[in-house]
Protein backbone atom coordinates (compact mmCIF):
# COMPACT_ATOMS: atom_id res chain seq x y z
CA UNK A 1 0.00 0.00 0.00
CA UNK A 2 2.08 2.98 -1.41
CA UNK A 3 0.51 5.83 -0.29
CA UNK A 4 0.04 4.28 3.63
CA UNK A 5 3.62 5.09 3.40
CA UNK A 6 4.21 8.59 1.37
CA UNK A 7 0.76 9.99 3.35
CA UNK A 8 2.99 10.48 6.52
CA UNK A 9 6.26 11.12 4.56
CA UNK A 10 4.49 13.86 2.90
CA UNK A 11 2.77 15.61 5.95
CA UNK A 12 6.27 15.58 7.66
CA UNK A 13 7.54 17.62 4.92
CA UNK A 14 4.47 19.75 5.52
CA UNK A 15 4.81 20.61 9.44
CA UNK A 16 8.12 21.05 8.56
CA UNK A 17 7.42 23.94 6.04
CA UNK A 18 5.37 25.51 8.50
CA UNK A 19 7.96 25.45 11.17
CA UNK A 20 10.51 27.24 9.02
CA UNK A 21 8.24 30.31 8.44
CA UNK A 22 7.70 32.05 12.26
CA UNK A 23 4.22 33.84 12.58
CA UNK A 24 4.40 37.60 12.52
CA UNK A 25 4.46 39.43 16.23
CA UNK A 26 0.88 41.27 15.67
CA UNK A 27 0.35 44.35 17.12
CA UNK A 28 -2.61 46.96 17.02
CA UNK A 29 -1.69 50.59 16.46
CA UNK A 30 -4.16 53.75 17.01
CA UNK A 31 -3.81 56.74 14.98
CA UNK A 32 -6.05 60.23 16.31
CA UNK A 33 -5.32 63.86 16.41
CA UNK A 34 -2.34 63.62 17.90
CA UNK A 35 -1.27 60.23 19.14
CA UNK A 36 -0.72 56.61 18.59
CA UNK A 37 -1.61 54.33 21.04
CA UNK A 38 0.46 52.37 21.87
CA UNK A 39 3.50 54.89 21.55
CA UNK A 40 5.76 52.44 22.07
CA UNK A 41 6.05 48.95 20.66
CA UNK A 42 8.35 45.69 21.89
CA UNK A 43 9.42 43.51 18.81
CA UNK A 44 12.33 41.17 18.30
CA UNK A 45 15.33 41.32 15.86
CA UNK A 46 14.72 38.44 12.61
CA UNK A 47 11.42 38.31 13.70
CA UNK A 48 8.49 39.32 11.32
CA UNK A 49 6.12 42.31 12.23
CA UNK A 50 2.38 43.19 11.30
CA UNK A 51 1.20 46.49 12.56
CA UNK A 52 -2.22 47.39 12.25
CA UNK A 53 -3.09 50.94 11.52
CA UNK A 54 -6.45 52.01 12.75
CA UNK A 55 -6.70 55.49 11.94
CA UNK A 56 -9.67 56.88 14.57
CA UNK A 57 -8.81 60.25 13.77
CA UNK A 58 -10.73 62.75 11.43
CA UNK A 59 -7.64 63.52 8.98
CA UNK A 60 -4.80 61.42 7.11
CA UNK A 61 -2.07 60.03 9.66
CA UNK A 62 0.84 58.19 8.68
CA UNK A 63 3.22 55.53 10.52
CA UNK A 64 6.83 55.73 9.77
CA UNK A 65 9.65 54.43 11.31
CA UNK A 66 13.01 56.25 11.06
CA UNK A 67 15.78 54.59 9.03
CA UNK A 68 15.49 51.30 10.39
CA UNK A 69 17.60 47.87 8.59
CA UNK A 70 14.50 45.55 7.52
CA UNK A 71 13.41 43.03 5.36
CA UNK A 72 10.81 41.49 4.02
CA UNK A 73 8.77 45.27 3.84
CA UNK A 74 5.03 45.54 2.58
CA UNK A 75 1.96 47.19 2.80
CA UNK A 76 -2.18 46.62 2.72
CA UNK A 77 -4.31 49.61 2.45
CA UNK A 78 -1.90 52.10 2.18
CA UNK A 79 -3.55 55.46 0.55
CA UNK A 80 -3.12 55.48 -2.81
CA UNK A 81 -2.46 59.27 -4.01
CA UNK A 82 -0.48 59.63 -0.82
CA UNK A 83 1.79 62.65 -1.47
CA UNK A 84 5.47 61.24 -0.82
CA UNK A 85 6.97 64.56 -1.96
CA UNK A 86 10.68 62.80 -1.66
CA UNK A 87 10.14 63.75 1.86
CA UNK A 88 10.25 60.05 2.57
CA UNK A 89 12.80 59.24 1.87
CA UNK A 90 14.51 58.77 4.99
CA UNK A 91 12.06 56.43 6.27
CA UNK A 92 12.68 52.70 5.77
CA UNK A 93 9.30 52.01 6.70
CA UNK A 94 5.92 53.85 6.15
CA UNK A 95 2.10 53.86 5.54
CA UNK A 96 -0.23 56.61 5.50
CA UNK A 97 -3.96 55.76 6.79
CA UNK A 98 -6.92 57.61 5.79
CA UNK A 99 -9.70 59.05 8.76
CA UNK A 100 -11.60 56.13 9.54
CA UNK A 101 -9.44 53.50 7.53
CA UNK A 102 -7.22 50.51 8.35
CA UNK A 103 -4.03 49.85 6.93
CA UNK A 104 -1.40 47.36 7.71
CA UNK A 105 2.41 47.38 7.75
CA UNK A 106 4.69 44.48 7.39
CA UNK A 107 8.34 43.88 7.81
CA UNK A 108 10.86 42.22 9.43
CA UNK A 109 13.67 44.13 11.49
CA UNK A 110 17.38 42.87 11.61
CA UNK A 111 18.86 45.06 14.01
CA UNK A 112 18.21 45.45 17.98
CA UNK A 113 17.83 49.38 18.70
CA UNK A 114 15.07 52.04 19.81
CA UNK A 115 13.91 53.60 16.52
CA UNK A 116 11.63 56.44 16.76
CA UNK A 117 8.12 56.29 15.50
CA UNK A 118 6.54 59.39 13.53
CA UNK A 119 3.54 60.76 11.66
CA UNK A 120 5.29 62.57 8.72
CA UNK A 121 2.22 64.88 8.13
CA UNK A 122 3.30 67.87 8.09
CA UNK A 123 3.02 69.73 11.87
CA UNK A 124 1.68 66.15 13.50
CA UNK A 125 5.44 65.68 15.14
CA UNK A 126 5.47 69.21 16.59
CA UNK A 127 2.20 68.37 17.97
CA UNK A 128 3.20 65.37 19.54
CA UNK A 129 2.94 62.36 17.11
CA UNK A 130 5.65 60.55 17.89
CA UNK A 131 6.43 56.81 19.73
CA UNK A 132 9.35 54.57 19.40
CA UNK A 133 9.68 50.90 18.27
CA UNK A 134 12.15 48.71 20.61
CA UNK A 135 13.72 46.14 18.84
CA UNK A 136 15.15 43.24 21.09
CU1 LIG B 1 -0.74 62.40 12.14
Amino acid sequence: MLLKKVLPVFLAVLLSACAGGSAPTKVTVTMSEFAFEPASITVTAGQPVEITLVNEGAIEHDFAIEVIPVEDVSTEGSMSGHDESGQHSEFDVHTATGPGETSVLRFTPTQPGTYKIICSVPGHLDAGMTGELIVK
